[in-house]
């Protein structure tokens, strides 16, 4: 298949004025009518007119009411056509044979839809390109009792519903819903005074579990009305809940589509970080509506233009709700643990790539995650205001409009008169930049000498210097700060910079709240990292301080066998006992760096990661941190114990956190006799969790596991924790093992991508297991996904990444691992999908 280039894009040579849809529903034999208006597009390439199209069967075809025979193509069909006229079709598809959950499915007898990037064109033929924008009506036929569509209702009759949304929209947002469904129903008045009727439509029997939802979406568009100035635009909006989805949710214009688990709450079923997500996840959703609906993407280049900047919108409204400081400590391991990790590997690519195969290989951390974090940074450049000014400017040029990365950065450029091009290097250029820094005091005066150099990445040899924002502060020895926050711009290789600090013994402070999304070499001591964890005032660096002061420690512990670093336990007293802190940030500080993190240090030191090294060095830090610190921890396990009924607040949660950190370390030195107790006690799902997987990893959980299972068998969101927390818990090597029997458990529904991401995936997240010396790990992924590529290409190109990091380990790990991708790639019939990925990984 050929690559498809940014250079190449062309102006659509047709526009469609309105689209109008009817849908004959039939589980294998749905006939789609479409009568689309179309005229020329006076700045497009001229030529006939092609429209994509893919698995269709073409019944009949009209231009102007005269029947056509256009020439049919692999992808599509092409016929010569004025230049403006009415085109009218008929296609038959098969919803229940389409297994990649693209195009329009069912899941559960069900039918819903799942467009974006191209699954338009499995539906009828269409110019399927984010640029070509127009209002829908949609008339559904079905006896199911509930049929939805974009926009608002029109008309509702006998085995019919007609629903038409009057913002022009790209296909990628089109959707249907047809099923059995029940309505959690409330509603909204916007700022404009326009009262909107919400719904979550649910499985009968799911409806008492989607208040957290409900009142997610609701301070989600108050949150976008206070923070961007935006209101909804319509007078209904959807959410619909669906069992079998290959991601997180969608954007569909007033009809988002959900993956169950990104809807569903209850205390006795969800966790809290699953409440949070579902807040993020709904209101990331929701702020689509205005950045990737009203002003959508001119091309899939640049994709980064809605996910990055609504991506950073949904972080600042997590931060807003609950603690800008956990927040910020959250996401930052979640970008290091993808999106620095994919920059490291075979798969780096820029925030707006230059070419894909497949675009839906390119919805990767780098384009969200960096993508936001581009946001971030432009933001603490200008300022807020000036970002809020540019932001209105945004909105006002290009409503309705398809737009481009540099119609973004204009409407700053104009609302600052500041130069961007520097700037806009974070989109072209892939890899994390390194920042050096090497601190001296002279006279009272901090000189911080910076140095930035970004390594090359696949088709990017040579790099220019980017503007980096950095946050700095410091801490004189006594604690107190001698430098408040300042933000230097680093725009050069190097460059100096002086600071008046008045003592000749602080530490300087750098990359405060983690301004920008770099790799920090600053050389300190044990004791300067302690005395950041202890006294910096910047959140984040305090935690940063004590992460870097626990994987030295480990990295020493693995490659020197040494023991575990008694300036990192004896940190940990305060960070355990001092409540004037906040509990949530204390979790945060307690936890240990993970596999991958680890894995990763040791690949920068130039060490080979050995799994099970990586492994038992993690157990005996813990052992230790539990045996220094007892009575401490035991005092916060008693302390932080939540009375009252279940809140998923973020004091609650936090507490909760904090509590189950410390059962975690205990259980190290308790045989686990705390854990089995608040297993046998708990009452939500959160402190059930917890506990089982602190005796998971203790290698002693089977009655737990099988009580687990016995209550929650019947209920698909709770057993894939099931599934997954055994696989991913358990010590050593020992997750293959579960893992190989597990996928032979009748419960193991391979086709539904949750619970496939529950087995396959688990194994995936537990490196000792899946990394195993034996190649069994490898062996068995790749076994599964030879298995699923036929039926699900989309999930199946995403689990490849799990082997992105080959090359990190010994040579039998990557004759193994390399081994297994070249099975996969050899797959007779294998997809796009998978095979563009699975070239990529192997280089
Ligand atoms: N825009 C969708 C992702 C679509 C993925 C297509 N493979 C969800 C989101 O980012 O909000
Ligand atoms: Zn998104």
């Amino acid at each position: 298949p050929r690559a498809i280039r940014l250079s190449e894009y062309q102006n659509p040579a047709f526009l469609v004025q309105d689209v109008s849809l009817t849908f004959r529903l039939d589980p294998h034999a749905t006939r789609v009518f479409s009568r689309i208006s179309f005229r020329r597009n006076p700045e497009g390439p001229g030529g006939p007119l092609r429209l994509d199209g893919e698995g269709l069967r073409l019944i009949r075809a009209a231009i102007d009411g005269t029947e056509v025979q256009p020439k049919i193509l692999p992808a599509g069909l092409e016929i010569d056509a004025p230049d403006a006229f009415t085109w009218e079709a008929e296609v038959q598809i098969d919803p229940k044979a389409n297994t990649a959950l693209e195009g329009l499915y069912m899941s559960n007898g069900m039918y819903c839809t799942q467009c974006e990037a191209e699954g338009f064109r499995k539906i009828t033929y269409y110019p399927d390109r984010p640029d070509v924008m127009a209002p829908f009506e949609v008339r559904i036929e079905s006896e199911l009792p509930v049929l939805l569509s974009n926009g608002d209702p029109v008309e509702r009759g006998d085995g019919y519903a007609v629903w038409r949304d009057p913002w022009k929209k790209p296909a990628y947002l089109f959707a249907l819903v047809a099923g059995d469904l029940v309505a959690h129903s409330n509603g909204f008045t916007t700022m404009e005074g326009r009262e909107v009727a919400l719904n979550i439509w649910v499985r009968p029997g799911d409806e008492d579990r989607c208040a957290y939802a409900m009142d997610s979406l609701k301070r989600s568009m108050r949150w976008d009305e206070d923070a961007y100035g935006r209101a909804y635009d319509l007078d209904v909006f959807n959410i619909v809940a669906v069992d079998d989805f290959n991601m997180g949710a969608m954007e569909n214009k007033g009809l988002n589509i959900f993956n169950a688990r990104y809807v569903l709450a209850s205390p006795e079923t969800a966790t809290d970080a699953d409440y949070a997500r579902i807040e993020a996840i709904v209101a990331h959703e929701y702020f689509h509506n205005w950045t990737g609906n009203r002003i959508t993407c001119r091309d899939w280049f640049q994709l980064c233009l809605k996910e990055g900047l609504t991506v950073f919108r949904d972080q600042t409204f997590s931060g807003d709700e609950r603690s800008h400081a956990v927040k910020r400590i959250e996401d930052v391991q979640m970008l290091r643990a993808r999106q620095f990790r994919e920059d490291a590997g075979p798969l780096a690519h820029p925030v707006r790539p230059t070419s894909y195969i497949e675009i839906n290989n390119f919805y990767t951390a780098t384009v969200y995650e960096k993508g936001a974090e581009i946001i971030g940074m432009l933001r603490r450049l200008i300022g807020e205001d000036a970002y809020r000014e540019g932001c209105d400017l945004y909105f006002d040029r290009h409503d309705g409009q398809a737009c481009t990365i540099e119609d973004w950065l204009k409407v700053f450029e104009d609302a600052t008169g500041r130069d961007l091009a520097q700037f806009a290097r974070w989109y072209a250029q892939a890899g994390t930049p390194r920042v050096t820094a090497e601190t001296r005091i002279e006279g009272g005066t901090l000189i911080l000498d910076l140095a930035q150099s970004l390594p090359a990445t696949p088709g990017q040899p040579e790099k220019a210097p980017q503007v980096i924002p950095l946050a700095i502060g410091a801490i004189a020895r006594d604690g107190t700060e001698v430098l408040p926050t300042a933000v230097v711009e680093l725009t050069e290789t190097a460059q100096t910079f002086r600071f008046e600090v008045g003592t000749d013994d602080a530490v300087a402070s750098i990359n405060r709240g983690f301004s920008a999304p770099v790799i920090l070499d600053q050389t300190l001591s044990a004791a300067d990292r302690a005395l950041l964890l202890a006294h910096d005032t910047d959140p984040f660096n305090k935690w940063e301080a004590g992460r870097a002061l626990a994987r030295t420690a480990l990295v020493d512990m693995i490659v020197q066998s040494g023991a575990p670093d008694r300036h990192f336990v004896d940190a940990l007293g305060p960070v355990i006992s001092d409540n004037a802190q906040d509990p949530a940030f204390r979790a945060l500080a307690l936890a240990l760096p993970s596999d991958d993190d680890l894995a990763q240090a040791l690949t920068d030191s130039n060490a080979t990661p050995d799994p099970d090294a990586i492994d038992a060095a993690r157990t005996r830090m813990q052992t230790a941190v539990a045996t220094a610190h007892e009575g401490a921890l035991d005092a916060v396990y008693d302390a932080m114990k939540v009375s009252g009924p279940y809140n998923p607040d973020a004091t609650d949660a936090g507490r909760r956190a904090l509590r189950n950190a410390a059962l975690s370390l205990l259980t190290h030195v308790d045989g686990g006799d705390r854990a089995r107790a608040q297993f046998a006690a708990a009452d939500n799902m959160t402190d059930c969790l917890a506990a089982l997987s602190a005796l998971i990893r203790t290698g002693q959980a089977e009655t737990e596991l099988q009580a687990f299972h016995d209550r929650w068998q019947n209920d698909r969101l709770v057993m894939d924790k099931w599934f997954a927390l055994q696989i991913a818990g358990a010590p050593g090597e020992t997750g293959l093992a579960v893992a190989q029997r597990l996928v032979e458990h009748p419960a193991f529904d391979w086709k539904n991508p949750n619970r496939f991401r529950s087995v396959i995936g688990a194994l995936g997240m537990n490196h000792a297991s899946f990394h195993a010396r034996s190649g069994g790990g490898y062996a068995l992924v790749a076994d599964w996904l030879i298995r699923l590529d036929p039926l699900n290409p989309q999930t199946t190109a995403r689990m490849t990444t799990l082997f992105e990091t080959w090359h990190r380990y010994d040579v039998d790990r990557q004759d193994q691992a390399k081994a297994a991708l070249r099975r996969i790639q050899s797959t007779e019939g294998l997809s796009r999908d998978t095979s563009e990925m699975v070239s990529r990984i192997l280089g």
